[in-house]
């Protein structure tokens, strides 16, 4: 029993086709009817994609991020709506306001309408009451319904979250987590999308157990550091802590030029000072940054970053000027710039400055 009560305890939230739930809150003669949030369709003929669908939508094959013509032919009687971004952000923050009376340790918003609460202080009976409180709540409240996942870790309760979605909770016990984990295909892991997926195919992986049996160097080899998370994950470990909330990650800044340039003497000095400029912003908090990443938008909207991570953190202002001149110069390739941005992540205290920058941290 004790050991029990010591097992780490994750709990994720995330509400079912939030968008559109938001929509048939406030309207509902939509209940029941396929309900697709996103760009105009202009009678099939409109640009730009669906933010996201009802779950009635979802059976005509209508998915986030599909272009909005495409859903118009599979399903062109949908009710097709604008997004309202001001609307879901008032109803995400009641929620999340629910959420976080519920948390009793760490609580974690990850998205307007996905959050992590760390309930290591409970038993296992306590966490699945905790899930159908709020659960409970959430929709006496708000009228919308969300979908819970217990497990040890978070790519655990995440993964959880997701599999009786929607108005769903998936209690996965630590002696469960490899059974649980084994069958999936391997995208089900949060991180492995688009690219990841087709190269460990390549190697013979598609299910996560497949994933926790490979050999770790060869995934080290192919993928780096990513490789080596990757394997812990679908080995059941995963230690990331349930942040606290507004935990900063990063600081930065941008500037959009008056017109676009391809002008290299404009371009350095305006990006010199927006480096200048954050350096001191880290050092004035006593921070160091691991990661340097530069963003450029060229004329059109088309945006390239690189980013940087560096053999110790710094806040060496010439050690940063390097490596981001030289970021911006791989992506200063001749066509006419729009924006320039710079930003310093992986941040932690430099030492003796613990106090101020946990406050800095927790500034944003
Ligand atoms: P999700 O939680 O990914 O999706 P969802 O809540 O609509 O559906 P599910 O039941 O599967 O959780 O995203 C939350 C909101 O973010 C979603 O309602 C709309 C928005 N969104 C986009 O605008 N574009 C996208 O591509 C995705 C995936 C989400
Ligand atoms: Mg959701």
């Amino acid at each position: 029993m004790d050991e029990a009560r010591h097992q780490r305890i994750v709990l994720h939230v995330d509400m079912d086709s939030f968008f559109a739930s938001v929509e048939v809150r406030d309207d509902p003669s939509l209940a029941g009817r396929p309900v697709v949030v996103g760009a105009d369709p202009k009678g099939g003929t409109g640009r730009g994609v669906v933010a996201t669908c009802s779950y009635e939508a979802r059976e005509y094959g209508i998915r986030s991020a599909m272009p909005i013509s495409q859903a118009w032919q599979r399903c062109p009687q949908a009710a097709f709506l604008p997004v309202r971004h001001r609307r879901y952000t008032e109803v995400s923050e009641r929620v999340m306001a629910i959420l976080r009376r519920h948390a009793r340790g760490g609580f974690q918003q990850v998205s307007v309408d996905e959050a992590y609460l760390e309930c290591t202080a409970c038993t296992c009976e306590e966490a699945v009451a905790m899930g159908k409180a709020i659960r409970d709540e959430v929709r006496a409240a708000e009228g919308i319904t969300c979908s819970v996942g217990i497990a040890p870790n978070k790519t655990v309760a995440k993964i959880a979250s997701d599999m009786n979605k929607p108005d769903g909770m998936t209690v996965v016990r630590p002696d469960e987590v490899a059974a649980f984990l084994a069958p999936l295909p391997v995208g089900t892991m949060p991180g492995v999308g688009k690219k990841s997926i087709p190269r460990l195919a390549g190697m013979g992986i598609t299910t996560i157990g497949g994933l926790a049996r490979s050999d770790v160097q060869s995934l080290k080899s192919s993928f780096g550091k990513w490789g080596v998370i990757m394997h812990e994950r679908a080995n059941g470990i995963d230690d990331r802590p349930v942040a606290p909330r507004g935990e900063r990650k990063s600081i930065g800044r941008e500037h959009t030029f008056a017109q676009d340039t391809g002008d290299r003497e404009v371009i350095i000095p305006t990006f010199e000072r927006l480096l200048d400029d954050t350096v001191r912003r880290l050092r004035r908090h006593h921070a160091l940054c691991r990661t340097v990443t530069v963003k450029v938008r060229f004329t059109g909207f088309v945006t390239k970053s690189r980013a940087k991570s560096l053999p110790h953190p710094t806040h060496d202002r010439a050690t940063l000027q390097i490596t981001a001149l030289a970021l911006l110069d791989e992506l200063l390739t001749g066509p006419p710039v729009r924006l320039v941005g710079v930003a310093l992540s992986s941040l932690e205290p430099d030492e003796g400055g613990q106090t101020r920058i946990d406050d800095f941290l927790r500034e944003s």
